[in-house]
């Protein structure tokens, strides 16, 4: 028995080698609501396409680890409401009592990995929560992106999270974390987050050198890449500060915690800006899923493969 069920299209790019980019499930279920969840998946996938990469949504339907969704599988998850969210935790527990759950970071990467996808594209990483000193709220993405060997493209974490305390935790684990043509570390919405990046690269084919780098020298992990917000859809951080700081103040007086926090932080911001942060928000997905192909082209194309 196979552990994970390729779709048509990304069990025929695999074994041809052509690009192949993984895209989670836990943006569509929980990340943004419905029917702006279902647009952005599709638009989304026909970014990835576009680019010429193939496009593969992860998600576990009845117990099936499934890399690349069918457009009604995608449809049938936007809609649904109480789907149960999977990080490296709960992914085994769901699969083997036969389970429907959308994948996370960590658990998107770890199909990936075991399908032999090397790129993926999302909206933003967890990281570490703000309070995590007293709450001990760490994303399990941190950890995925220590011992998995996936390039993440994201934009950035999101200012809900303590920025600084989360480039600490991903130095320690060893990761590198690569800003996208500029110096700053992105912020999700905004395109600087007042922090320099650790690392900076200009093009595909600099992240695709560095990933195959890091797997001859047998270490694990992947690497996290942090592409900028396109300018047009920016939203300038002071605008947002009071938002956040609005929302992290309604979580804790709620006593919103665990797997909760974060979808419930995304829903309260929504909410807070009357949908605004909406439109930024897909926009940037987009400007990853296209990134995220461009690098999956670069590894692709290297030597040797
Ligand atoms: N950050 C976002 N949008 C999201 C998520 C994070 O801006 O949709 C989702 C991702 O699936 C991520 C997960 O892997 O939340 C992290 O959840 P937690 O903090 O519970 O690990
Ligand atoms: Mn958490």
């Amino acid at each position: 028995m196979s552990l994970v069920t390729l779709s048509a299209s990304v069990a025929e790019a695999l074994a041809s080698g052509a690009p192949v980019v993984a895209l989670e499930s836990t943006i569509i279920t929980h990340g943004m609501p419905w029917p702006q969840n279902l647009e952005m998946a599709r638009k989304v996938e026909e970014t990835v396409r576009a680019e010429g990469a193939v496009p593969a949504t992860v998600a576990v339907l009845d117990g099936k680890l499934c890399v690349g969704l069918e457009d009604a599988q995608i449809e049938a998850l936007a809609q649904a409401r109480g789907v149960a969210k999977l990080s490296r935790a709960d992914l085994a527990v769901c699969m083997s009592q036969g389970g429907t759950g959308a994948t996370t970071v960590a658990a998107t990467m770890i199909g990936a990995a075991r399908a032999g996808i090397k790129t993926f594209a999302t909206g933003g990483i967890g990281g570490v929560h703000q309070g995590a000193e007293k709450s001990f709220d760490v994303s399990a993405d941190l950890q995925e992106l220590a011992q998995t060997p996936v390039t993440v493209v994201c934009a950035g974490a999101k200012a809900i999270l303590d920025l600084p305390k989360t480039l600490e935790v991903l130095e320690t684990l060893g990761v590198p974390v690569i800003a996208y043509g500029q110096d700053q570390l992105p912020a999700f919405w905004s395109r600087e987050a007042g922090l320099r990046a650790p690392l900076r690269m200009d093009s595909p084919e600099e992240i695709a050198r560095a990933s195959a780098m890091r797997a001859a020298l047998g270490l694990p992990g992947g690497q996290l890449v942090a592409n900028p917000i396109p300018p047009k859809a920016e939203i300038a951080r002071d605008v947002l500060a009071p938002v956040i700081a609005r929302a992290n103040a309604d979580a804790e007086a709620h006593g919103i915690r665990g797997k909760q926090l974060t979808p419930y932080l995304l829903q309260r911001i929504f909410e807070l800006t009357e949908g605004r942060s909406l439109e930024a928000n897909i926009a940037l997905v987009l400007n990853n899923a296209r990134l995220g192909a461009q690098i999956a082209k670069a590894i692709s194309a290297l030597p040797g493969k």
